[in-house]
């Protein structure tokens, strides 16, 4: 590891380098998304090259595909390996529970197919992704372009009747535009502040006709690996 990271950088890069110590000759992984996953990639492209292994991966993103295949990691489909033996991606906040917050970096979408087509998810994380509750970072939601704003107002119509302290969902826009993710869908970002409970709120975000999915990983994360800034991991 370099000597000039910034601690937080540091902590990333230190959770990456041990959870790829998890991976075995012959998986097949799920690669996330950000710049943890980054770190992820890039260890993993270290193993391939250093210590002979063999694995085939399946990118979260066109992003990831990019940089794995920089790194010299095999590509496959998730429709051609089917199913996968461990997922390895970052979060935006996790609980006690480990519930995430995903979908930041606006890959949501395919980040929770491939965790939840995974024996394992491990997240990947700075410690300072850990929270009491969940909702002080936005909960992203992938939505199709058609009735854009009116699928808007009728998510915060559901908010409403949540146990959230937030009512607000803001189309997330890159340079006036809406962002529009691998999937040709647009993301709304909810501000919540605190979510009281995560389960109900995902299922009815999840009824809501235009959204396509949310970004509460609930009951498919397995293991968190936190890293310190000092070097310290801790395994959840
Ligand atoms: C992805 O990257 C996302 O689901 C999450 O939003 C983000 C975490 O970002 P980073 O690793 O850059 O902190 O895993």
């Amino acid at each position: 590891m370099s000597a000039q990271l910034s601690p937080i950088d540091a902590a990333k890069s230190i959770a990456a380098k041990f959870a790829v110590q998890f991976v075995e000759d012959g998986m097949r992984v799920g690669l996330g998304t950000g710049s943890t996953s980054a770190w992820m990639i890039r260890y993993l492209g270290e193993r391939i090259k250093d210590d002979g292994l063999d694995i085939v991966c399946v990118p979260s993103s066109q992003r990831t595909a990019e940089l794995a295949e920089g790194a010299g990691i095999r590509l496959s489909r998730l429709d051609d390996v089917k199913w996968l033996d461990v997922t390895i991606d970052g979060a935006d906040e996790y609980d006690g529970e480990l519930t995430l917050i995903k979908g930041g970096g606006g890959a949501l979408l395919q980040e929770k197919i491939i965790a939840t087509a995974s024996d394992r998810m491990i997240v990947i994380a700075d410690h300072s992704k850990e929270v009491g509750h969940l909702g002080a970072a936005p909960l992203p939601i992938e939505v199709v372009p058609f009735g854009l704003q009116t699928t808007r107002a009728m998510v915060e119509a559901v908010l409403e009747g949540m146990d959230v302290l937030g009512w607000e969902a803001a189309v997330r826009r890159v340079d006036g535009s809406p962002f529009t993710t691998d999937a040709g869908n647009h993301i709304l970002d909810l501000h919540l502040n605190r979510i009281g409970d995560p389960r109900r709120l995902a299922l009815a975000l999840n009824q809501v006709p235009g959204v396509v999915e949310n970004g509460l990983f609930i009951d498919i994360c397995d293991v968190v690996v936190a890293g310190h800034g000092d070097g310290r991991v801790e395994v959840t």
